[in-house]
């Protein structure tokens, strides 16, 4: 149970958002996390701060019609919602997957909102996308598709009103297309509009990277402040997308021996530790499936078809698919196996048991708006770059990442230690990526 300020502001939030499950479950965690913050700050009640927090700024939602290989006309529904700019234009991905709904999307706005505080950097929160599925579409259907998405988005962006980037099933090839279409829109080649952009044309060194590495980075900081490394440990990965591909990357640069990658049709589990290489060819060149690493790889790796990757022995988990695909069960397992830390890659991937699991069994637990916060980040580095037509090195790039990694999880243990609940990096992500955001909105007014 919530004290009952809090509860009555969440009531209220499940009865204007109904059928929205995962945007319940995103706000219900910061609530319980602000509890401890309730009676220190009497203020952020009296400018209903939290009333206002649940309510995005602009929700837009519109149509894409586009034209299939077959010459059949295909609808789709895009969203964007620009969820709070208190500290700067919104900011955050688009994800184009089948699953995408209107509340799949605020869930997504809500936790970028406090992700991008913690990056101490001047980005708002704001998340888009479409329930457009890329699987098995050619490369110009998956244009035509982005054309028509950017034909309606592009009113709504600008360098310095909201800058959309990558997220599932958007990376440099629907951002090369969306960038086209909203500069040929706009006649304007304004790079920081959008980022995760090409190298040659605006984009960072070391975006592309970014999530994984951040979230590996992270892992590593919780670990060393309970004296421990990645060295010579296993490490559990899940999805082979753009995150758990450099999830992977960075682990073993830190020492650790990566063993596993997961699609949706199930996992692999390679005793030699993944071969990045092969990974690589198979995901981001060919687009193919997870299955074929195992035939490829030879006699160390194993494909297991549906099944759980959790069940795999690792000592650090880096759950890098999508939301909700850790359960209680999962963790149990887990910690059942000994696992010392996990640190999300992915928005949400573990369930609030699967949380609580975690936090009774005194596991490291990193949550995603901290630990995944490498890759805004690092959007937020290129727009750096872009405003100062400026191209940085791949070294000062990732230094930089590395410091702000560094310096997110500090903040975490401090503003949990400070709120007396010592370790518990939940609240201490929460509760320090709210400040200010709800001290801006102070300083702002009734606006
Ligand atoms: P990609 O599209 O590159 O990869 C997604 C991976 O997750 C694929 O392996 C995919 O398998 C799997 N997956 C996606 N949806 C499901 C599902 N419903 N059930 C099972 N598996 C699924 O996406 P990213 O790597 O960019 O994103 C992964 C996660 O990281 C997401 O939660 C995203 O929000 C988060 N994130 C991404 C950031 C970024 O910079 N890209 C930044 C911060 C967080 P399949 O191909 O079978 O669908
Ligand atoms: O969830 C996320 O933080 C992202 N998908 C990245 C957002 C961004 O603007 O780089």
């Amino acid at each position: 149970m919530l004290d009952s300020t809090l509860q009555d502001t969440y009531d209220h939030v499940l009865r204007r958002n109904p059928g929205e499950p995962e945007f319940h479950q995103a706000v219900r965690e910061v609530f319980e996390s602000l509890e401890v913050i309730q009676n220190r700050h009497p203020e952020y009640q009296d400018h209903s701060i939290l009333m206002r927090l649940s309510e995005p700024e602009r929700q837009i939602i519109f149509r894409v019609p586009w034209v299939d290989d077959k010459g059949v006309v295909q609808v789709n529904r895009g969203f964007r919602v620009e969820y709070n700019s208190a500290l700067g234009p919104y900011k955050g991905g688009l994800r184009f997957h089948p699953s995408v709904n209107l509340g799949i999307v605020k869930f997504l706005g809500f936790e970028q909102i406090f992700k991008n505080s913690l990056t101490g950097l001047p980005i708002g929160g704001g998340k888009g996308g479409s329930d457009f599925d890329p699987r098995g579409r050619s490369d110009g259907e998956v244009m035509r598709f982005c054309q028509s998405f950017m034909t309606e988005l592009h009113r709504h962006m600008g360098e310095y009103t909201d800058v959309p980037a990558g997220d599932i099933g958007v990376g440099a090839r629907e951002i090369g297309y969306l960038f086209g279409t909203y500069k040929r829109l706009t006649n304007r080649y304004e790079a920081g509009v959008l980022t995760g952009k090409g190298l040659d044309w605006g984009g960072s060194l070391v975006r592309k990277e970014a999530t994984g590495y951040g979230a590996a980075i992270f892992a590593a900081e919780m670990l060393e402040a309970r004296d421990a490394s990645f060295e010579g440990r296993r490490v559990g990965v899940s999805g082979s997308g753009n995150v758990a591909i450099y999830a992977i990357e960075k682990a073993r640069q830190l020492g650790g021996l990566p063993v596993t990658a997961s699609d949706s049709s199930g996992y692999v589990v390679d005793e030699k530790g993944i071969d990045l290489e092969l990974l690589q060819q198979i995901k981001e060149v060919e687009r193919g499936r997870i299955a074929e690493y195992a035939e490829r790889r030879g006699d160390s790796a194993r494909f297991v078809a549906g099944g759980s990757v959790w069940d795999v022995p690792m000592d650090i988990a880096l759950p890098s698919a999508t939301q909700n695909e850790l359960d209680a069960d999962s963790a149990r397992t887990l910690v059942k196996n000994g696992v010392l830390a996990v640190s999300e890659g992915a928005n949400m991937p573990c369930t609030p048991d699967a949380v609580t699991v975690f936090r009774e069994a005194g596991i490291a637990f990193g949550p995603g708006k901290a630990a995944n916060a490498g890759g805004v980040a690092t959007s937020a580095l290129e727009m750096q770059q872009n405003a100062s037509r400026d191209a940085w090195s791949f070294a000062h790039t990732e230094e930089r990442l590395t410091q702000i990694m560094k310096n997110i999880h500090a903040t975490c243990l401090e503003t949990a230690e400070e709120v007396g609940r010592p370790g518990d990096y939940v609240v201490g992500a929460n509760v320090a990526g709210f400040r200010k955001v709800a001290d801006a909105m102070i300083a702002f007014g009734v606006i």
